[in-house]
């Protein structure tokens, strides 16, 4: 299925007065604010983020799964509908794969189709949390920690094939996340299990080609609930930094634990040079994975506000990867997925509008009151004709949602597809 720029153009008809109307009295007021609305839009325009392979199907959790029919069911399906999310979009420029879920059959086609719909692949992501089938060793008890030389041999040698996989498509960074770890207190040596997974790292870390980079994940819990070996930030970033310059911390949003401040890690993994990229999702208890900024927007916009003044102050940090990593249980993966890019681009357009320079004069004068008059007044901006006009200039929709409907696209997929085809994946 590949959506039409005419059918796009078509629907943006009807609600093109509307958007130029507010548009133009938004772009007004901002640039009577001295704000360089053309520079915000540029940059809301180059701003790409990955789709997950693995969330374009139904997601689930052990008491169920309910599918939504006309899933992809081939890695080639997946690339095309990532290409309907970017079309709509025009923000969802890249694909991150998922192996062994997402091996490609035919490398050459399948980069001709991404190329053909302007994706790029983004980090591979290797996956040692699973048993493969006529896998000799089993991660039951751990991967790269594990007590056995032969299990975390096993997983080393995933990893570097899945840079293999990654070098192929033209990927440039391995994402590495870990379910290791223990679900009882002594079923663990901590410290073993630490230097075991620094020691597989390094391993991994010497297979990487000169310009890729190793991402290292961290997560608090689950699927071990008493300990897991990479559960915070401070062991995502010992580790990378016990691997090289090349390895970076990353950040999935529902990685943290209730009420951790993840602004400030954001602030200072940058000011220290390693922040590498992100999985950008909700969440209200645990690793739920909901949709961006269903649940804390304003969480996120603080996110924003440390990665805007980070990419201005902070060189010493690399261009990050921005990814989205959600499961969708009771949302169409399209539309949960067009929610979450909407979400993504209305933080970063906020963030823009803070003006930087008074709130550090405001910080100095510790005027408690006036920084959070600059930072509130920037989220209480409706910036959405802002994204708009960055869609409108890419050829995307005005509204992806109600194009993603009006244009019946879930019932043409399910009569391309048919209602029993399962995506791979979460
Ligand atoms: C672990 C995680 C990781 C992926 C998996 C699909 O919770 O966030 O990024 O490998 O989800
Ligand atoms: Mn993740």
């Amino acid at each position: 299925m590949k959506i039409k720029e005419e059918h796009i153009l078509d629907f943006n008809k009807a609600s093109l007065e509307t958007h130029n109307d507010s548009f133009d009295f938004l772009s007004s007021k901002l640039s009577k604010n001295g704000h360089d609305v053309q520079g915000i839009i540029s940059r809301l325009a180059d701003f790409q983020v990955a789709i997950p392979s693995w969330a374009l199907g139904a997601g689930g959790t052990r008491f169920g799964r309910f599918s939504f029919f006309g899933e992809p069911s081939s890695l080639e399906q997946k690339i095309e509908d990532v290409g309907v999310l970017h079309s709509l979009t025009q923000t969802a420029g890249a694909v991150s794969l998922h192996i062994p879920w997402d091996i490609p059959s035919d490398y050459n086609a399948i980069k001709e189709k991404a190329d053909a719909l302007d994706i790029k692949f983004d980090a591979v992501n290797s996956n040692t949390f699973q048993d493969q089938k006529n896998a000799k060793e089993t991660y039951k008890y751990g991967s790269l920690s594990n007590t056995s030389q032969a299990v975390r041999e096993q997983a080393i040698q995933h990893n570097l094939d899945v840079i293999k996989i990654g070098d192929k498509l033209g990927s440039k960074a391995l994402t590495v996340w870990l379910a290791d770890g223990s679900c009882f207190p002594g079923q663990n040596n901590f410290q073993t299990a630490f230097q075991n997974t620094q020691d597989s790292l390094i391993d991994i870390y010497k297979g990487l080609p000169d310009d890729w980079k190793m991402l290292v994940e961290y997560k608090p819990y689950e699927p071990n609930f008493y300990s897991t070996v990479i559960q915070d930030w401070g062991a995502s970033l010992m580790l990378a930094n016990g691997c090289g310059d090349k390895a970076y911390t990353l950040v999935d949003l529902g990685h943290h634990l209730p009420n951790s401040n993840i602004e400030q890690i954001v602030s200072i993994l940058q000011l220290k040079g390693k922040l590498g990229g992100f999985h950008f999702n909700d969440s209200k208890y645990g690793d739920d994975d909901l949709t961006v900024g269903s649940i804390k927007p304003y969480a996120l916009f603080l996110i924003f506000n440390e990665l805007v003044y980070g990419m201005a102050n902070n060189p010493q940090n690399p261009d990050l990867a921005w990814m989205i990593d959600a499961s969708h249980n009771v949302k169409d993966p399209l539309e949960d997925l067009i929610q979450s890019l909407e979400a993504i681009q209305e933080a970063y357009a906020k963030a823009l509008l803070i003006d930087q320079a008074a709130l550090r004069a405001a910080q100095i004068d510790n005027d408690v009151v006036k920084c959070q008059e600059i930072l509130q007044g920037a989220y209480r901006t409706d910036v959405r004709p802002l994204l708009e006009r960055a869609r409108l200039g890419r050829g995307g929709a005005l509204s992806p949602i109600q194009a993603y409907r009006s244009l019946d696209v879930r019932n043409s997929l399910i009569k391309e597809r048919g209602k029993n085809t399962v995506a791979t994946g979460l």
